[in-house]
């Protein structure tokens, strides 16, 4: 690779593209939140800021991650992985924020992360550890303990102590924005193990012969939905309390 494939962005690579669209969404939707942020009520503030911290966690590693794949065509694994263990732990503590009110213990907070992190943990060996050539024994095994932290915060979310909560809230609002939250991992979160499959080993890799550049395309567009998207519902939710608050007041 010459120094000139760093600097360029080959015109019919589309992983490399979103690389790049990434990198300027997650800056672009960091300073918005961090501003937005002196426009809603006290109590909201620490939300957004996490909002603002999520996005602009991933614009860093975004800013690394696209020059490590210009420079070598291969999946940043480890920044990759890096940027998820501070990021989706963030997404879990949102949940714990807008569950505060209505009683959430903070022993709720470190559940999530912890299964988050068992999540991100499996995947990591999965796809670090995967051994030349591919694995699908490899893949597979680490993807399934893998399943199990993301069934975990999907089932928290859906019908365990967060949809509790949010439910006993009595604020309509909250248990809508804690409902699209929701929506955003089953979905949204179901992205990743699809780009994860196509590692070599993967299932997607041998039935459809997906090759690994197909992990990054997956990745970066999950990414930009989720961590976005999550700032966004907790956005549209501070903003509709704060004029509500002002109204009443
Ligand atoms: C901002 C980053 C986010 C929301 C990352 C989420 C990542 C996942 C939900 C990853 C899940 C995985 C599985 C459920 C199995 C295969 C391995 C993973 C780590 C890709």
């Amino acid at each position: 690779m010459t120094l000139l494939n760093v600097l360029t962005i080959p015109k019919d690579d589309p992983v490399a593209f979103t690389f790049f669209t990434g990198y300027m969404a997650m800056m672009a939707a960091s300073v918005f939140f961090f501003f937005e942020r002196s426009r809603v009520s006290d109590k909201w503030k620490l939300s957004l800021l996490v909002s603002a911290l999520i996005t602009f966690i991933a614009a860093v590693h975004y800013y690394y991650m696209r020059d490590y794949y210009l420079a070598t065509g291969e999946n940043p694994t480890a920044l990759r992985y890096i940027d998820w263990t501070l990021t989706v732990p963030l997404m879990c503590v949102e949940f714990y924020l807008l569950t505060k009110a209505a009683g959430a213990k903070k022993s709720l907070m470190w559940k999530l992360i912890f299964a988050s992190v068992v999540m991100l943990v499996f995947g990591y060996i999965g796809e670090a550890f995967n051994p030349e050539g591919g694995s699908t024994s490899h893949s597979v095994i680490y993807g399934v303990l893998s399943t199990l932290g993301y069934a975990y915060v999907l089932y928290t979310a859906w019908a365990g102590e967060v949809a509790k909560l949010a439910k006993a809230s009595n604020n309509p609002a909250v248990e809508r924005s804690v409902r699209i939250l929701a929506w955003f991992v089953l979905v949204g979160w179901a992205i990743y193990p699809i780009g994860y499959m196509c590692m070599p080993g993967g299932w997607l890799n041998i039935s459809l012969g997906w090759d690994s550049s197909n992990v990054d395309l997956f990745y970066n567009i999950a990414d930009a939905i989720n961590k976005i998207g999550f700032g966004l519902v907790v956005y549209s939710l501070a903003i509709g309390q704060t004029t509500k608050d002002a109204q009443t007041a």
